[in-house]
């Protein structure tokens, strides 16, 4: 039988590995340990010894895109042997600064940077890099030739879209914007934006708003219902990411203009299929890459570093564009089923090695 003081010790000892969780937790130090960070046969160094320790630091993680980019993310790591370590973003710059300090701390082998603010990040990347830590960003232009940049090509992504309000509305409409500066990919769609009406003169922007206060859609549906009663000529609504265009078309619902609005987006999930997807839903159209196959890429990018084998300084996950008319043609419902029609929605080729096992 166990002593008194022993079962006490033991007590004590659990409630202190409470209490370091939970630490762990409020001080949002890396919470997610993936997988065994084993070795793998016939892989160049160090991926063929195993323990190699990774980082994603997010500047996002709330929302469809950002669960299936780390689901993506994770699945690879493990197809790797790579333990990642995962930090939450909580869209908070000095935070995820805070967070890039303690994986170098950590001692990790190499850093993926998704999303941010590239002017809090820049001295902090730096520190890493002259530690000799690996570093690859996706959608954070960290402006430095040794941090290769993972993107979605965000101009073809608009171009595609305004192609497809163009097709469906003709080249003169009032429109409604949904845009917040300052996050890469945003601005690189805004860019198109502004050259599509530069070239369009019929088309007019008649309100434009937008915000990432979470819940994001719930927030921008309130803006857009303010934007919908001010500016009741409004037929297009391009919203080039899919929390916006939940809530333009959550505040379309409300008003009851789902049979005078279009609404554009970018992105896709399960759940946006089926609010496309839904009878008179004024979503028509969005342009996507699959986000869980950009987390992938983005661990691969950082292991081809860590092997050696350096990657393109841009790697591109091109988008395809989806019409509701696809979806309910082909009977796609799920991301799986999208993967079905869509090749590109299974896998990609960029950072490909033949010793990277596939994990899409
Ligand atoms: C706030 S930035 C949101 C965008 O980041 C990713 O690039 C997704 O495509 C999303 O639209």
């Amino acid at each position: 039988m166990r002593s008194l003081f022993r079962r006490k010790l033991d007590v004590k000892l659990k409630s202190a590995t409470l209490a370091v969780l939970a630490a762990a937790l409020v001080a949002n130090t890396a919470v997610s340990v993936i997988a065994q960070a084993a070795p793998l046969k016939g892989a160049p160094a160090p991926f063929d010894k195993g323990g190699v320790k990774v980082a994603l630091v997010n500047y996002l993680s709330t929302g469809d895109f950002f669960q299936a980019y780390e689901a993506g993310a994770q699945k690879q790591a493990k197809a790797l042997g790579i333990d990642l370590r995962i930090y939450e973003g909580r869209q908070d710059a000095a935070e995820q600064r805070e967070q890039i300090q303690q994986a170098i701390s950590l001692g990790v082998s190499a850093i993926i940077v998704n999303h941010g603010l590239p002017e809090s990040l820049k001295d902090v990347v730096q520190r890493a890099l002259d530690k000799g830590i690996k570093v690859v960003a996706f959608d954070v232009d960290l402006g430095n030739p040794k941090v290769p940049q993972i993107e979605q090509s965000d101009r073809d992504l608009a171009s595609l879209l305004l192609d497809q309000a163009v097709k469906d509305n003709g080249d003169g409409f009032a429109a409604g914007y949904v845009y917040v500066a300052g996050f890469a990919p945003l601005d690189r769609r805004d860019a198109v934006w502004r050259d599509f009406k530069a070239a369009h003169p019929k088309v007019q922007e008649k309100a434009r708003w937008g915000t990432v206060d979470n819940p994001i859609a719930q927030s921008v549906a309130n803006q857009a219902a303010a934007a919908y009663r001010a500016h009741p000529d409004i037929r297009v609504v391009f919203a080039p990411y899919d929390e916006f265009a939940r809530g333009a078309k959550l505040a379309a619902d409300e008003a009851n203009l789902s049979s005078k609005l279009r609404i554009y987006s970018a992105d896709i999930s399960t759940s946006d299929i089926e609010a496309i997807r839904a009878p008179n839903s004024a979503w028509v159209a969005t342009a996507a890459t699959n986000s869980a196959v950009v987390g992938a890429v983005s661990v691969r990018a950082a292991a081809l570093l860590l092997a050696g084998q350096a990657p393109a300084h841009r790697i591109v996950v091109k988008p395809t564009l989806i019409t509701r008319d696809d979806l309910v043609k082909n009977n796609i419902r799920t991301i799986a089923e999208l993967g079905e029609k869509f090749p590109a929605f299974r896998s990609s080729d960029a950072a490909t090695a033949g010793w990277i096992p596939a994990a899409e």
